[in-house]
């Protein structure tokens, strides 16, 4: 099925769901995840707030393991209304809003507690408030740690181990370019494929973090984990403008609220899960590989004309700068 056929097969069979069930109290939320993932436990706990906060007007049901489609898919039908809410890596929505590519760049952010001081302070809000002119609302962003290299044949251990083999990305422009750029051979495809292209061999690897790597079996069919940490790319919830705009506006407050607090439960959730997936993908023996300053500094040299190219973008500019200036505590 073409994309445009299946994004239009969800919007209807959703359309029709809202004429026969309470809508009004029933948010719709997507997610490729299965249920025991982080992001997914993140919207149910949302969810448990949010009808505190209401009193039980509003609720959220979340469909996880690509229920209602891949990102790509169901992002249209959330713009479109047919659905409400949406988890989803802040990469597919570089396609949508180009201002939040920014945060998918290679070595943006020192630790996980520059991100935090980005992304829970006025930066992270301007950059949710580029969403809205798409017909998004951007209410929180959440923990998705740093994307990292494996491979089913031979271990990463330097860019030249990179050099030719063909990666599975995200499908965005900037994905792309960067593998050109670490001179792999860069092969975008829905994330619900990956499984399958790594057991026939259509491509030699691909890049996440530890609980998606583990979540999705990945790690069986490509066992060498090269930890090279090119990207901290976090998750956001969006919602629909168009049912935003159905809220009353002390229902709008309680949604942002619960989508703030899930997104602090997140990070208690998502620790606990980085842990037990390595442990896991230790105990199945999987190769880790460290890569030293000097290679690490190597990867980071390779990419960085990204920077010259995006900060001709005046927008982009700025909020880098802001986003640098974060990297000591203010
Ligand atoms: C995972 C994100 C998920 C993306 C996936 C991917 O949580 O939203 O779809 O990566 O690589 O880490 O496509």
């Amino acid at each position: 099925m073409s994309r445009i056929v299946r994004t239009l097969f969800i919007i209807a069979t959703l359309l029709l769901c809202v004429q026969s069930t309470h809508a009004e109290t029933l948010l719709r939320s997507a997610d490729v995840h299965p249920r025991d993932y982080p992001t997914v436990q993140s919207v149910m706990f949302m969810s448990e707030r949010l009808q505190i906060y209401t009193n039980g007007e509003l609720a959220i049901k979340v469909y996880p393991s690509r229920q209602l489609g891949e990102e790509q898919d169901t992002l249209l039908a959330t713009m479109f209304g047919a659905i409400d809410i949406n988890r989803v890596s802040v990469a597919a929505l570089g396609n949508i809003a180009q201002e939040l590519r920014v945060l998918a760049l290679p070595y943006l952010f020192t630790d996980v507690e520059h991100q935090y001081r980005v992304l829970r302070g006025p930066i992270g809000d301007d950059i949710l408030a580029f969403l809205e002119p798409h017909g998004l609302i951007g209410l929180a962003f959440l923990d998705s740690g740093a994307r990292s290299f494996y491979t089913r044949e031979k271990p990463i251990r330097s860019l030249a181990d990179l050099q030719g083999l063909k990666i599975r990305v995200q499908n965005t422009d900037l994905s792309i370019q960067m593998m050109d750029m670490l001179g792999a051979n860069a092969t975008p495809m829905s994330f619900g494929q990956v499984y399958e292209s790594l057991i026939t061999g259509v491509i030699d690897g691909a890049e996440n973090n530890w609980p998606s790597y583990v979540s999705t079996r990945h790690f069986e069919a490509a066992p060498y984990y090269t930890l090279d940490r090119h990207t901290m790319i976090p998750e956001i919830i969006v919602m629909s403008k168009r049912r935003w705009l159905q809220l009353t506006p002390e229902q709008q407050v309680a949604v942002k609220q619960a989508a703030r607090e899930a997104s602090l439960h997140m990070e208690t959730l998502w620790n606990a899960r980085v842990s037990s997936a390595r442990e896991k993908a230790l105990a199945a023996g999987v190769t880790v590989i460290e890569l030293d300053n000097k290679t690490n500094g190597a990867f980071a040299a390779a990419v960085s004309p990204l920077y010259r190219e995006y900060k001709e973008d005046p927008v982009i500019a700025n909020i880098l700068q802001r986003i640098h200036a974060q990297r000591q505590i203010p």
